[in-house]
C-alpha cells in the first residue's frame, strides 16, 4: 500500500491549475492557494498554440476549450496599413479565446480531478523541507511545493532564488470588446475581419493594434506603444490619437475607450534556479517573458505539466533530484523562447510580417507526449 502524496501550490493561475490537475489525476492530494478573493484571470484574450493545446488535451479538457474558442483563417500583419503577410499557420494547431474561457476550462478540470482550490489564501513563504507558510502565520507540510504565483512570486523570493528582470521599451493595454463585425466591414469591406490582424504603425510614431477575434461575439484588442509615449500609453486610451492612426478600427476603439485597462510594460525575468529540494517555481514566477510570440502561458502550462509528471514518477527520496533533472531538461526550451520573444519585442520585427517560421516555431511544436523530445535539446540553440 502506498500513502497518498500531497502537493501545496501557491497561485491559481494557468500554471498552478495545470500542475494541480496533472498531479491530482495521478492520485496526489492537491491544494491550490489563491491570494485573491475571486478565482479569475487578469487580461482579455489569449492565443494558444499546439504545445499548450497538447497539455489541455492530456488533461482531458480540450473539448471544453474548443466549445468557445476559434482558429482564425489567417494571421495577418500590416505595416503602415499595407498588408505584408497573411499566414494560415499550417502544420500545427492554434486557437484564440478569452482568458476567462481558458481560466474556466482549467478550473473545471482541476475541480473534476479533485483539486481543492482555496481563495483568499495568501502564501508568504516556502522552505525546502516542504513547509508552506500562509499570511496568518499558519503552516502546512507537503511532499512537493510549487510556486506558481506569478511575477511577484512569494515562493521564489522566500526561497532566495535570485533573478534578473529586464524591461523592454514597449508595452500594451488589453481590452475585450464586442466584435462589431458589420460596422468594421462597412468601413473596410475587403478585410477578412475573422483574421488575427497585427496592425503596426511606425509613422508618425510607433503604435500598434493587435486585433484578435476570440469567438463569434468577443474581440481581444491589444494597443501597444512605447512606455515613453505618455499619450500612447494612457488609460483610458486617447481615442482621437488611436482613431487618427487606425480609422478602420474606430468602432472597436470607441468601446476600448470606455473599458477599464492597465498599461503593461514588457519584461523578462530570468532565475538562477527553478528548484531546490522539495520546491519548484513555474510560469511567470520562473520565466516571465515578452508576449511577442504569445507563449508565456504556453510555456507556463507545458512546464507545469512536465513538472507534475516528473514529480509523480520519482519516489519521495528521489524528488529533489527529479526536480533538478526536470529543470535541466525542460528549461533550455523556455530560455530560448524568452530570448526570441525579447528580441522580437526589442527590435519590433514582428512588424516585418510572418515570423511563424523555422526556429521561431520551436516552442509551438514542443510535444509533451513525445518521450524523445529532449533529444532535440540544443538543436535550435
Ligand atoms: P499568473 O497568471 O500571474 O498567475 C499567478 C496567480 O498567483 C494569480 O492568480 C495571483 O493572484 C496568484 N498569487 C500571486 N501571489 C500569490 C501568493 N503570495 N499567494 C497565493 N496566490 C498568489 N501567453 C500566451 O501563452 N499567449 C498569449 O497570447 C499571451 N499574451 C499575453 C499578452 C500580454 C500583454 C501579456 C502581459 C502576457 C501574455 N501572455 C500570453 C503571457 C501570460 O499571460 C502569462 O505568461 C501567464 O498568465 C502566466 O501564468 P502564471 O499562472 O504563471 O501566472
Ligand atoms: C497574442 C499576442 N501576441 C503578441 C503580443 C505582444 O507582442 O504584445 C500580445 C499578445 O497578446
Amino acid at each position: 500500500m502506498t500513502t497518498q502524496r500531497r502537493a501545496e501550490i501557491s497561485g491559481a493561475g494557468f500554471a498552478g491549475l495545470v500542475a494541480a490537475t496533472a498531479l491530482a489525476q495521478r492520485g496526489w492530494s492537491v491544494r491550490v492557494h489563491e491570494k485573491n478573493a475571486e478565482l479569475r484571470t487578469e487580461g482579455a484574450g489569449i492565443v494558444l498554440w499546439e504545445n499548450s493545446l497538447k497539455v489541455i488535451e492530456a488533461l482531458g479538457a480540450l473539448p471544453d476549450l474548443f466549445a468557445n474558442s476559434m482558429t482564425p483563417p489567417f494571421y495577418e500583419t500590416r505595416s503602415n496599413n499595407v498588408s505584408v503577410s497573411a499566414e494560415p499557420i499550417e502544420g500545427f494547431r492554434w486557437r484564440t479565446m478569452t482568458r476567462a474561457h481558458l481560466y474556466g476550462t482549467l478550473l473545471t478540470a482541476a475541480r473534476e480531478a479533485g483539486v481543492e482550490v482555496v481563495a483568499n489564501s495568501k502564501v508568504t513563504a516556502a522552505t525546502g523541507d516542504g513547509t508552506i507558510t500562509f499570511d496568518g502565520g499558519e503552516q502546512a507540510q507537503a511532499d512537493l511545493i510549487i510556486g506558481a504565483d506569478g511575477v511577484g512570486s512569494a515562493v521564489r523570493d522566500s526561497m532566495g532564488f535570485s533573478f534578473s528582470r529586464e524591461r523592454s521599451r514597449d508595452g500594451i493595454t488589453r481590452f475585450l470588446v464586442p466584435r462589431r463585425k458589420a460596422e468594421l466591414l462597412e468601413l473596410e469591406p475587403d478585410t477578412e475581419w475573422d483574421n488575427v490582424i497585427d496592425f503596426w504603425n511606425s509613422e508618425p510614431r510607433t503604435l500598434r493594434v493587435l486585433y484578435v477575434p476570440a469567438n463569434d461575439d468577443e474581440l481581444y484588442i491589444a494597443l501597444m506603444s512605447p512606455a515613453a509615449d505618455a499619450d500612447g500609453s494612457r488609460v483610458p486610451i486617447d481615442l482621437d490619437l488611436w482613431t487618427s492612426i487606425f480609422p478602420q478600427l474606430a468602432p472597436v476603439l470607441r468601446d476600448a475607450a470606455n473599458t477599464p485597462g492597465r498599461y503593461y510594460g514588457y519584461q523578462t525575468t530570468r532565475l538562477d534556479r527553478w528548484t531546490s529540494d522539495r520546491v519548484a517555481v513555474v510560469g511567470d514566477a520562473a520565466h516571465a517573458m515578452c508576449p511577442a510570440l504569445a507563449q508565456g502561458a504556453g510555456c507556463a502550462m507545458v512546464n507545469a505539466y512536465t513538472l507534475a509528471e516528473a514529480a509523480d514518477v520519482a519516489s519521495s527520496a528521489e524528488l529533489a533530484g527529479a526536480l533538478e533533472t526536470w529543470e535541466r531538461l525542460e528549461r533550455p526550451f523556455t530560455d530560448r523562447c524568452q530570448d526570441r520573444s525579447q528580441r522580437f519585442a526589442d527590435t519590433r520585427s514582428m512588424a516585418l510580417g510572418n515570423q511563424f517560421v523555422g526556429e521561431n516555431n520551436e516552442t509551438s511544436l514542443y510535444d509533451i507526449t513525445d518521450s524523445h523530445r529532449h533529444d532535440l535539446a540544443g538543436q535550435h540553440a
